[in-house]
This record gives C-alpha cells, sequence and structure tokens, in this order.
C-alpha cells in the first residue's frame, strides 16, 4: 500500500481564528505529506506495507532492524496527523453530551476539571509530544502523553482526542504562548467525532 495524504474535511481557512490558515496549510501540506513521503520510503518493497498504519505501528518487530526507527517516526506522524485532523471542526467546541459526558464526569468530576487536567498535561510537555484522551478495552477513560510521534495505540489504548504540541502546530499565531494556543485549540474540537469514537 501507497499511503496518500488525506484530504481536509474542511478548507485551510475555516477553523479561523482560533487556528490560522497558514499554519492548518503548512502543517497539512509540508509536515503531514512530508511524514507519509518519510514513511513510503521506509516501508518499500517490506511485506507489512500492506497492513494499516495501526497495524504496522504495533507490529514494528516485523520490520528489519534499520526501518523501524523511520516507519515509527513517520508512520506515527502520518496516523496522528490524519486522527487531528478529523478531531477539530469548525462547528466544534462546547461541552459533549450523551455517555460520553456521563464517562467524563464519572472520569474526572466535571468536565472543566477534565479540560483543566487535560490543559495541564499538554501545557507541561517539553518539547514536542501529544496529549491524549483515551479509552481502554472496558471503556474507561484516561489522559496520556506521548513524546514525538508516538500513538496510545501501542498501549491498547483509543485516541479519542488529541493535541498537537510541537510549535510547527501554533508557532505562526501563537508563537510561545502555547497556552493560548490550547485555549484556542478547545474552541474547534470535533465533539461529535469524539462522542463517536468513545461509542465504537
Ligand atoms: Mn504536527
Amino acid at each position: 500500500m501507497i499511503f496518500k495524504l488525506p484530504e481536509l474535511p474542511s478548507a485551510y481557512d475555516a477553523l479561523e481564528p482560533h487556528i490560522d490558515a497558514e499554519t492548518v496549510e503548512i502543517h497539512h501540506s509540508k509536515h503531514h505529506a512530508t511524514y507519509i513521503a518519510n514513511l513510503n520510503t521506509a516501508l518499500d518493497g517490506q511485506a507489512i506495507a500492506d497492513q494499516p498504519i495501526e497495524y504496522i505501528l504495533t507490529h514494528l518487530d516485523e520490520l528489519p532492524a534499520d526501518k523501524r526507527m523511520a516507519v515509527k517516526n513517520n508512520g506515527g506522524g502520518y496516523l496522528n496527523h490524519s486522527l487531528f485532523r478529523q478531531m477539530m471542526s469548525p462547528q466544534g467546541g462546547g461541552e459533549p453530551t450523551g455517555d460520553l459526558a456521563k464517562a467524563i464526569s464519572t472520569t474526572f468530576d466535571s468536565f472543566d476539571t477534565f479540560k483543566e487536567q487535560f490543559t495541564a498535561k499538554a501545557l507541561a510537555t517539553f518539547g514536542s509530544g501529544w496529549t491524549w484522551l483515551c479509552k481502554d478495552k472496558e471503556g474507561k477513560l484516561s489522559l496520556k502523553r506521548t513524546s514525538f510521534q508516538n500513538n496510545p495505540i501501542k498501549d491498547g489504548l483509543t485516541p479519542l482526542l488529541g493535541i498537537d504540541v510541537r510549535e510547527h502546530a501554533y508557532y505562526l499565531k501563537h508563537q510561545n504562548r502555547r497556552a493560548e494556543y490550547i485555549a484556542d485549540r478547545w474552541n474547534v474540537v470535533n465533539r461529535d467525532r469524539v462522542a463517536e469514537q468513545y461509542k465504537a
């Protein structure tokens, strides 16, 4: 399989004013595209290349040792950024309803506490990485942080919501103000998609 750059669900400027068009365009057409190009190069001629990316990332030992790091980094970059864009919507933001709202209240006491804890985790990331809301096989929610382009699937978890805190995700608009980027990011959370993934 040749991995391809997914089309964005909405225009580059659709997340304005929270996330600026130039950042979305560069993040998609340069960073995301480069992960995919490097992933395809690293997987060239490998039997595992026909598997879905989730399989590949959890079976790196099926690759020759000298290919594993490139596939882990670039395959993770491909998967994380594919999820990232689906997790954002111009009609996003606000509080969840239904089963997800109940699960968040049970796990974190309230939506506000969940938001505070998620934000604190994202702010405390040193360098690049991701912060995630995940569910385990029993549907239990938890917050996770991964470094570089790692994804919680490596621990058997399903990522429901993730935020990229690498500077390329916000520097053009927010410069060094990561807290403002995270605050803006809450306004475009694709609540419906997070709820769907929770039920799936
Ligand atoms: Mn990124």
